[in-house]
């Protein structure tokens, strides 16, 4: 009968005390696989998870994805599969797999279900081979993302079956991602490269399609025509992130390399109390507050004057550097559009190289 609800008063006890004894032993017949980029066979990240997944080159890298699964059970296997789904990103290129007995075996990608299977023929039900305890199934593939590429996550699943005919499987998943960051320094005398509002960002394409307001050579030098020629001239930075992950730690340095540097009180960012740093050498620096983020599509402005003499010329770059915030994760483990935060509320730095 299901367990009653007792209501009434306090019970009465007894002196006898009665007992029972069981037993319960468990074994692992688990069977084992690891998945993670490295080199010629060797796992070196093995990214678990988002915050210790692997950080792509925002220029662009490719890296081996390697899948090792292991029989750890105490009998030999058959019906060998092994599968890899994409559940965030885009998919690895190109799997193959090394098998115990030597031969090798392709896979099959699956563009709806963005997996990619992989069958060990010879462990069927009528094959020839066995997938023996200790033996290592080893696999490849590659992944390619750069510093616009969205957040990836895969999961690698290796399933067998017992002699007995009872099925054991293991899996174990891979996170990677990327960031970048843009900056656009520009004659302040015309309009802003626009940017659209909150949910429809428009990213600003470098260089301008205004040369001369890009002023990226000589050629193309902002000229000023008098009277404003030695009068105070506003000169505009914008700032993208234009990658998929937040950024935090955003910093300017603006370096003055001919002629009269931009006026550094003059300098004004909109992002957050950000703030100017000491100016050394025609260098000056501009740092976003502590924690201040900047999301994956927007943009900020910054403005300073420059001042010139009769007959001037002025020559600078600019340099905008940013730390990639790892990106959080729903309860599946997959990315979120938001950043992931450290215990104490700031954002979490990425780490992994
Ligand atoms: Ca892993
Ligand atoms: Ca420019």
């Amino acid at each position: 009968m299901p367990y009653p609800e007792f209501v009434g008063g306090e019970p009465v006890r007894s002196r006898l005390v009665v007992s029972n004894e069981d037993r319960f032993y468990a074994q692992t017949s688990e069977v084992n696989v690891v998945t993670g980029d490295g080199r010629n066979g060797e796992i070196v990240n093995d990214a678990d998870t988002m915050i210790n997944g692997a950080v792509y080159a925002s220029r662009g890298e490719t890296r081996q994805i390697i899948f090792i699964a292991t029989n750890s059970t105490r009998e030999p296997l058959r019906g060998v599969v092994l599968t890899n789904v994409t559940t965030a990103g885009t998919a690895p290129l190109g799997l193959a797999c090394l098998l115990p007995d030597g031969s090798s075996s392709t896979g099959v990608y699956d563009e709806s279900s963005r997996t990619w299977a992989v069958r060990w023929d010879a462990t069927t039900e009528t094959g020839t081979a066995m997938w023996d305890p200790g033996e290592t199934i080893t696999c490849t593939s590659e992944l390619t993302l750069d510093g616009g590429s969205d957040p990836h996550r895969d999961v690698t699943h290796v399933s067998a079956v017992t002699v007995k005919g009872e099925v054991t499987t293991g899996d174990n998943s891979y996170n990677a991602f990327s960031g970048n960051v843009q900056v656009i320094k520009y004659d302040g005398r015309g309009p802003d490269p626009e940017i659209g509002e909150d949910g429809a960002w428009v990213t600003p394409t470098k260089p301008l399609a205004d040369g001369r307001q890009d002023a990226n050579t000589m050629n193309q030098a902002a000229t000023y025509e008098p009277p404003s020629s030695t009068g105070a001239n506003a000169v505009r930075w914008v700032v993208t992130n234009t990658g998929k992950t937040w950024l935090t730690d955003v910093s300017i340095t603006d370096v003055t390399e001919t002629g009269p540097m931009i006026d550094p009180n003059s300098v004004v960012c909109a992002l957050q109390n950000g703030t100017l740093g000491t100016v050394v050498d025609g260098s000056i620096t501009w740092s976003a507050a502590t924690g201040a983020l900047l999301a994956p599509g927007a943009s900020f402005f910054c403005q300073g004057t420059l001042v010139m003499g009769e007959a001037d010329v002025h020559v600078d770059h600019v340099e905008v550097t940013a730390t990639i915030v790892v990106p959080a994760v729903d309860r599946e483990g997959s990315p979120s559009d938001e950043p992931q935060r450290s215990p104490g509320g700031s954002p979490l730095p990425a780490v992994n190289p």
